[in-house]
């Protein structure tokens, strides 16, 4: 009898050994990614442009949770260019994080740089995308994380995944379109479509065969992970008479909910589960901007087709209601549904005593340039610094003692207090231009309130942290008051994940753990905000111990 159980449990133990082994059993997913240009063709025209691998999208990257990642990025092209992996936490190693002069120098023409890190602790959908000038516009793709072998979604599997990458299109060459828009000071000409999987839709001329088209049986259950690869508009996303149940967001499983819409902001992935329980017809899949200032827009709806099969082309798809550019409404209340899933698996692990609080105004404004058009320039600033990027990397300064390349000062508050939401101050104020760090000791617990202003307007600001998730534990309009709103922060669940997009006008609190030590880029995900500096960057200090400390770099590392 007790040799029986002794030997059952025996058996028992060994079978959760193997299990354990299975699913801890770790993979090597390479890649081979050749920047070249290509010649590409849309809406009546065509034009190069830089992909990778001659595609546009990119490849997809497959990798499991716990699975090593080798990409040897081979520059074929005529830009210098580094690419980051949005959302890879990288833990220990920004050497493979990928800014531009933050992380890396770039690769130059003709060189290759191999990315190499290990996928720890997360899974979900992610992209990768160029992360210097504005090459991310055409140099991105998917990034596809599924959890370790033999662990399920925690909701129903579904019967197939879809991949679908939002973005924006120029007829003209983005790169001519940025650097004459710098040199004069102003913001650059609007996109001339949105695309869904790289493709506008039949609303654009010329797209018969621009049209993205997803074949779907009846009665099965889709996982679309959809991913706004957009440089400039945070945009709606919908399907003709069907909800969608949001199941995560930015590689963070959250608590399901049904909505007939999404809002993604750039940098932003939202994985949905669509039921295909409507009568077998052709539907369009939409993606339009919201943008609820009068700033202007490319106001353009890009669309795609969800076509059961057997259905013939000739049945002419039905739209979904299209939201207004402006609808707040909506927008709120979607936000007001994100929440962490919060479950014993994946519990939202809050920082609940903080370190450090800190204190960002984030927006725009104007200094002097005496050959820009109107002998001012669009700026961006945080705390009153507009950030400008050194010439060497700062994660290289930074191990090596580099010493000039950076200050470790950036201040935890704005110089002056002012009505940062009031009425519009329209004065050119001038700010204070340098590359300046937060410098946080290892393992600190940190609050950081991003707060709009209105130096030259109010615009909504999608923020994006490297090296880490986050989680949003509280935002509201107007200025943030650290006596009151402090009260009302949801400390529970809140949303995790690695950009949130801070409300026109208002202000946006997150919480996270200084648990990874090196140089991490924080910047505004609308490419033309980075572009005026609208960015700053924290250096995360070693722990004590090897294992707390950044990895030594590459050997292929590249100079400058
Ligand atoms: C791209 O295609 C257009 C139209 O077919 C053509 O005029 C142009 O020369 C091509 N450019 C390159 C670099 O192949
Ligand atoms: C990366 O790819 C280039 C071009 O194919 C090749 O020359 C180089 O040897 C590769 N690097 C590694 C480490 O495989
Ligand atoms: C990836 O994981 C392997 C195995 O644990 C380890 O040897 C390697 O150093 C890790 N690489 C990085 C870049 O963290
Ligand atoms: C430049 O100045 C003119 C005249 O004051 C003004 O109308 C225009 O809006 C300004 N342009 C920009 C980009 O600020
Ligand atoms: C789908 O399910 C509905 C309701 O269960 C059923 O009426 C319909 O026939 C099914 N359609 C197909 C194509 O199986
Ligand atoms: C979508 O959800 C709304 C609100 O719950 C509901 O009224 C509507 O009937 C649903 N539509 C479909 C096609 O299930
Ligand atoms: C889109 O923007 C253009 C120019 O900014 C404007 O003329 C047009 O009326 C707008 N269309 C819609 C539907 O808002
Ligand atoms: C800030 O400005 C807004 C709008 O002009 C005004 O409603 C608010 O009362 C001001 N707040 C303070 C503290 O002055
Ligand atoms: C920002 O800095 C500039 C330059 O030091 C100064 O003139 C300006 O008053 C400051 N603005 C604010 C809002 O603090
Ligand atoms: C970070 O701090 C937390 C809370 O004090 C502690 O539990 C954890 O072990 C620390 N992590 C490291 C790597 O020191
Ligand atoms: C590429 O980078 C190198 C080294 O930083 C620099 O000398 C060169 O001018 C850059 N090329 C371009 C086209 O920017
Ligand atoms: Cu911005």
């Amino acid at each position: 009898m007790v040799g029986c159980c002794f030997s059952c449990s025996l058996w028992f133990l060994l079978c959760l050994a193997a299990l354990f082994i299975v699913s801890s059993e770790s993979a090597l997913n390479r890649y081979q990614f050749d920047v070249q240009v290509k010649n590409v063709s849309r809406l009546c025209h065509a034009k190069p442009i830089v992909t990778v691998n001659g595609r546009f999208p990119g490849p997809t990257i497959y990798a499991r949770e716990g699975d090593r990642v080798v990409v040897n990025v081979t520059n074929y092209a005529q830009y210098n260019l580094s690419i980051h992996w949005h959302g890879l936490k990288q833990f220990r190693n920004g050497w493979a994080d990928g800014p531009a002069y933050i992380t890396q120098c770039p690769i130059q023409s003709g060189r290759s740089y191999v990315y190499d890190f290990n996928v720890t602790d997360q899974r979900g959908t992610l992209w990768w995308h160029a992360h210097i000038l504005w090459l991310r516009a055409t140099v991105h793709g998917a990034i596809v994380v599924m959890p370790k072998r033999g662990v399920p979604y925690p909701f129903p599997q579904p019967d197939a995944e879809l991949n679908i990458v939002l973005g924006e299109w120029w007829h003209k060459d983005v790169e001519v379109i940025e650097s004459q828009a710098n040199s004069l000071g102003v913001p650059p000409s609007l996109s001339d479509a949105h695309t869904i999987n790289g493709k506008p839709g039949p609303l654009f001329p010329c797209s018969e065969k621009h049209t993205y088209a997803m074949e779907v049986e009846s009665n099965k259950t889709y996982m679309l992970r959809i991913i706004s690869a957009a440089l400039n508009d945070q945009l709606f996303f919908n399907i003709a008479g069907h909800n969608m149940t949001v199941v995560e967001i930015d590689a963070v499983y959250c608590r399901p909910f049904s909505t007939h819409a999404l809002l993604l902001a750039p940098g932003q992935t939202t994985n949905v589960l669509v039921r295909t329980n409507q009568v077998p017809g052709r539907y369009f899949v939409a993606a339009k901007p919201f943008m609820d200032v009068p700033i202007p827009v490319d106001n353009k709806t890009a669309t795609g087709i969800l076509q059961y099969k057997g259905v013939p082309n000739s049945v002419v798809p039905s739209m979904p209601p299209l939201l207004s550019k402006n609808d707040v409404g909506f927008v709120k209340s979607f936000n007001d549904k994100l929440r962490s899933l919060n479950s014993p698996q994946f519990p939202a692990n809050v920082p609940l005593q903080i370190d450090r609080h800190l204190f960002f105004t984030v927006g725009l404004g104007r200094d002097p340039c005496p050959t820009c058009l109107n002998g001012t320039r669009f700026i961006g600033a945080i705390n009153n610094i507009t950030f400008t990027l050194p010439t060497v990397a700062l994660l290289q300064a930074h191990y090596s003692r580099i010493s000039g390349v950076f200050t470790r000062d950036f201040p935890d508050r704005p110089p002056t207090v002012f009505n940062f939401t009031g009425a519009p101050l329209k004065a050119n104020l001038g700010t204070k231009v340098g590359t300046r760090l937060s410098w946080i000791p290892f393992n600190s617990t940190v609050e950081l309130v991003l707060q709009g202003t209105n130096l030259v307007g109010v615009e909504s600001h999608p923020f994006h942290l490297h090296g880490y998730n986050f989680f949003i534990v509280g935002r509201g309009i107007g200025n943030f008051d650290p006596d009151k709103d402090p009260a009302s922060f949801n400390l529970i669940d809140p949303p995790e994940r690695n950009t949130i997009a801070v409300p026109t006008g208002g202000w946006t609190a997150i919480r996270f753990r200084a648990n990874n030590p090196g140089v991490w880029f924080m910047h505004c995900h609308l490419e033309v905000h980075t572009t005026w500096g609208l960015s700053t960057a924290f250096l995360v200090e070693n722990g004590d111990r090897p294992e707390d400390s950044l990895l030594p770099p590459p050997m292929d590392l590249p100079p400058c």
